[in-house]
């Protein structure tokens, strides 16, 4: 059976993710569209992007390539969907794995260790994990690095995964050279003025998805949500507003970026699979070929520690503006004193893994 063979009808979404997670035996690949190929297939169209939004030299400050030369796609039935296939400088991502893996997990950013570790025992997760990481496998059962204990960061305004909202009280600076890279995608892709305020990474293993949900807790959804993907390639299945709607399943490889705006900006969405790059012939990892300057060049130990966590994970940053221009959080009264797990919405650590499995434990 492929997955398009699930008609519209009740959770249809859910249907096609239980389809495109199941282990044993392999689901058949065969309806999911590969951006990286190109425009065989009749779903897929050019995108219209603005050339002279973004100079040559501005976009090679963000490791990417001439407006001109990037590849972007259109998704028919998606308005406001798209797709742009690896527009990174060759050489230039290994520069912004390792601000995920080394730089934005440090203090005052936010992770899924500090809930229930103490800020001391979080602020150097790449010091404390490169000798595990870096050590060859002994053959006996390793405790796990720090780094690879990591679920999620969230930078600029911290989203509050209990409550489901971004507060005032809770900010820090967006990493400024996020703010350029999304600045420069958003600008090509028609939308100049994109404040990017809010950063999201999630860090995925192996076995690792991403249950159904829409991101709508940002309070302007007029401005478009970002997509970066590094590392090892994924499923990734966009729906429409109904989770009646069966979704459209895609491969997303390293490098790969994602607009949603518009109508899609409020699709709902999931990841229901990781897929080794072995297994993804013409996508093996040649990512640590040094082309671009990007950052310097990286250390030995950078690069050997960033192609160890690479083989068998993925990453994905998610940008957002979360208040349009002018526009400010509703007034809040101040939150109950915490007392205790039950107070805060449940066992503390457990909210990093909630969004992951919400979907998967009512399946
Ligand atoms: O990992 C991905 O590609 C999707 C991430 C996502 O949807 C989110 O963080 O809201
Ligand atoms: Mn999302």
């Amino acid at each position: 059976m492929a997955a398009s063979s699930v008609v519209r009808g009740e959770d249809a979404f859910k249907k096609v993710f239980k389809f495109y997670k199941r282990k044993s035996p392999p689901p058949d690949f065969s309806d999911v569209t590969d951006f990286s190929k190109g425009l065989p297939s009749d779903k897929i169209v050019p995108a219209v992007l603005d050339l002279s939004a973004v100079s040559d030299s501005e976009a090679a400050r963000a490791g990417l390539q001439p407006v001109k030369s990037w590849r972007a796609f259109g998704l028919q039935g998606y308005p406001g969907f798209i797709f742009i296939s690896n527009p990174f400088l060759r050489g230039s991502q290994p520069f912004w794995i390792r601000q995920c893996l080394k730089t934005y997990p440090q203090k005052p950013n936010v992770c899924n260790l500090d809930m229930h570790m103490s800020p001391s025992d979080t602020q150097d997760i790449w010091g404390q994990s490169v000798h595990g990481l870096s050590s060859s496998p002994s053959g006996k059962r390793e405790p796990k690095t720090l780094l690879e204990r990591l679920r999620w960061v969230t930078l600029g305004y911290h989203y509050n995964w209990d409550t489901k909202t971004y507060s005032a009280n809770h900010h820090t600076p967006l990493p400024a050279d996020l703010h350029l890279l999304s600045v420069q995608i958003t600008a090509a892709c028609g939308f100049p003025g994109f404040s990017a305020q809010a950063g999201i990474l999630n860090y995925y293993r192996h076995d690792s998805s991403l249950g159904i949900h829409v991101d709508e807790s940002e309070l302007d959804h007029s401005r478009p949500l970002l997509s970066f993907s590094f590392g090892q390639s994924a499923i990734f299945l966009l729906g429409g507003v109904r989770r009646e709607d069966p979704p459209t399943a895609m491969y997303m490889h390293s490098g790969d970026v994602m607009v949603m705006s518009g109508q899609s900006r409020l699709f709902y969405h999931a990841v229901p699979r990781i897929i080794p790059a072995l297994e993804m012939e013409g996508h093996r990892m040649a990512l640590f070929s040094q082309d671009s300057t990007l950052g310097g060049v990286l250390s030995e130990e950078d690069r050997l520690l960033c192609t160890r966590y690479i083989q068998s994970s993925r990453l994905n940053v998610t940008v957002r503006q979360v208040l349009g221009p002018g526009q400010r959080f509703p007034e809040t009264p101040s939150p109950p004193q915490k007392t205790d797990a039950s107070q805060a919405g449940g066992v503390p650590g457990q909210t990093s893994q909630r969004r992951k499995e919400e979907e998967e434990s009512s399946l």
